[in-house]
């Protein structure tokens, strides 16, 4: 069988999202490192991806981005079914990954991540206004990830669907900011549920670094409004 190739970018919580669902798949893959804040220095970015972002999986001459689009392809191959077979428990890891991807990328990373976290281990100084900002937009988004942990459909820490692999790197990035932690805590199915997945041995071994990394310089980069937009 030909090895699916990962490309992606080692502090991008995207790429996480599909090397935790290599891993709980257990799929033989190869991965090349692309940095897609420096498109100059990774020309091969923009053939494989118009947008210049990370992750993109190559499976021959199959050529997939989109982070969501990856994780079900990957879901196809041998290895336990992250995609649920009841209707409404599938709904909802659908649910969960579009909101991950509308509303909760942006503040719980790209705001108070990587403001709190990322830009004092580059030595500069957080911009304190994108994370008020930033903890404002988290707060429904941790309210409705909370109230749908709490049904249990998904996120419950029963069966591990692709909603668990899609979060679990937002919420890892967000809880490594003080704020974000005590935000996490005021959501206590939330909160249960990232307890259990921080233990998994796909979620260990998939963490990121957070010291210091200059490559990690373009998280802080503020993007223009499309990247917001529904
Ligand atoms: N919609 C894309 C988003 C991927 C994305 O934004 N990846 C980030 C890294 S976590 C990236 O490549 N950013 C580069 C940039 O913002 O220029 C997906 O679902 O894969």
């Amino acid at each position: 069988m030909i090895r699916p190739v990962l490309h992606g970018f080692a502090p991008s919580v995207y790429t996480r999202v599909a090397r935790l669902v290599l891993a709980e798949k257990r799929i033989p893959h190869d991965y090349v490192e692309v940095n897609p804040f420096d498109p100059g220095r990774d020309p091969g970015l923009l053939a494989l991806h118009p947008f210049a972002r990370v992750p993109v999986l190559v499976h021959g001459d199959f050529v997939l981005h989109e982070t969501a689009a990856i994780a079900r392809y990957l879901d196809s191959f041998p290895g336990p079914a992250l995609t649920p077979a009841e209707p409404r428990a599938a709904a909802r890891m659908a649910q969960v990954t579009g909101i991950v991807d509308a509303y909760g990328y942006w503040p719980l990373v790209r705001q108070v991540y990587a403001q709190r976290v990322v830009r004092p281990s580059e030595g500069l100084t957080p911009d304190e206004t994108e994370i008020a900002t930033g903890l404002a937009a988290a707060a429904p988004v941790l309210a409705t990830l909370d109230r749908i942990a709490a049904e249990g459909l998904v996120l419950s820490g029963a069966a591990l669907t692709l909603a668990d692999c899609h979060l679990a790197p937002m919420i890892g990035a967000f809880a490594s900011a003080p704020e974000g932690a005590e935000a996490l805590s005021r959501h206590p199915a939330l909160a249960r549920w990232w307890g259990a997945m921080v233990k998994r041995r796909s979620v260990v071994a998939t963490a990121p670094d957070h010291g210091a990394s200059p490559d990690r310089k373009g998280l802080t980069v503020a993007r223009p409004v499309p990247e917001r937009a529904p």
